[in-house]
């Protein structure tokens, strides 16, 4: 059994019950780490405040948009008040507006990739910078990334170079906070039904695909993702730094 007992953490992205981030939360928690969350916006801070409450009465819940500095600020002021220090994050965040999300990638407007930049790829830069000055006995910093980032997926145009950024972000990371023994690693889901894949045209074809395709016959369950993200977490991963991880039933290594 994997134990994070004694290990305090943070969690950005969830919106709902089926956020992957929950899915990670929700073992990270299991295995004896404390949490706190943050939400993004008044919008999703009932669901996310009734989700975080199974978790006890004790587990802190901030608001964070990450494109707003002071908030970031705020979150990690708090998280030094109430715990002084860190040893988890975990960044499963990305944006894009729904019409870059269509179309031809030719026709991204300088708007949509600032905007899907900087949400996706450059919040986990600024959370990074934040959170290190609590992490003084190392941590693990994991965020979620997807196979658009290297191949082409119809559809997922700008996010693909977002998530390019991403992976980059992380290995460059990895090399500056190395020496305080702080890990960056990215977990590269398979498609898993969420917030952020509903609606996406396509969405249901591309499930069928990865059924079809990939090694194990089957999608990736967020429970596959959690256990992962569980992994990564712990000090058996001590080793494990600038990683994209493809936790997609195999998907990543065929070539048709
Ligand atoms: P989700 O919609 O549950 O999570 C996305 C989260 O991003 C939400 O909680 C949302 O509030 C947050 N977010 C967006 N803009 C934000 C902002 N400005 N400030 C703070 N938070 C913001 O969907 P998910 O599928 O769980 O996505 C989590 C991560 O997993 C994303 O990085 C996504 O790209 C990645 N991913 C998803 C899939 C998939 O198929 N669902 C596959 C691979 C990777
Ligand atoms: C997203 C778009 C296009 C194709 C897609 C996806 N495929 C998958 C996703 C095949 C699996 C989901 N994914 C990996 C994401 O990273 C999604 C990010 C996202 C989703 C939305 C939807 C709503 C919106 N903006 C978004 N921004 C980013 O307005």
């Amino acid at each position: 059994m994997i134990t994070l007992s004694g290990k305090i953490g943070i969690v950005f992205g969830v919106a709902n019950q089926r956020s992957i981030a929950w899915a990670i939360a929700r073992a990270w928690a299991q295995a004896g780490a404390r949490l706190a969350f943050t939400y993004q916006n008044e919008r999703l801070r009932p669901e996310v405040e009734e989700l975080v409450a199974t978790l006890g009465p004790e587990t802190p819940l901030l608001a964070c948009d990450v494109t707003k500095d002071e908030e970031i600020a705020g979150v990690f002021a708090e998280l030094q008040r109430r715990f002084g220090k860190l040893h988890l994050l975990l960044h499963s965040v990305a944006f894009a507006p729904k019409d870059a999300l269509e179309g031809q990638f030719l026709n991204t407007t300088r708007e949509a990739f600032r905007i899907a930049h900087e949400v996706s790829a450059y919040s986990l830069v600024a959370l990074a910078r934040a959170a290190a000055p609590l992490m003084t006995d190392g941590g693990s910093i994991i965020t979620l990334s997807y196979i658009g980032s290297q191949r082409v997926i119809p559809n997922y145009n700008v996010m693909g170079a977002a998530k390019a950024s991403l992976e980059a972000c992380v290995r460059y990371l990895a090399y500056d906070l190395g020496p305080r023994r702080i890990r960056v690693n990215c977990i590269s889901a398979g498609p898993v039904n969420t917030l952020a894949a509903r609606g996406i045209a396509g969405f249901a074809k591309i499930l069928k695909h990865y059924e079809s395709h990939a090694p194990l016959k089957r999608n990736v369950q967020p429970d596959d993702l959690a256990s992962v993200g569980l992994f990564l977490a712990s000090d058996g991963a001590a080793a494990i730094t600038g990683q994209v991880i493809y936790v997609d039933c195999g998907y990543q290594i065929m070539g048709v």
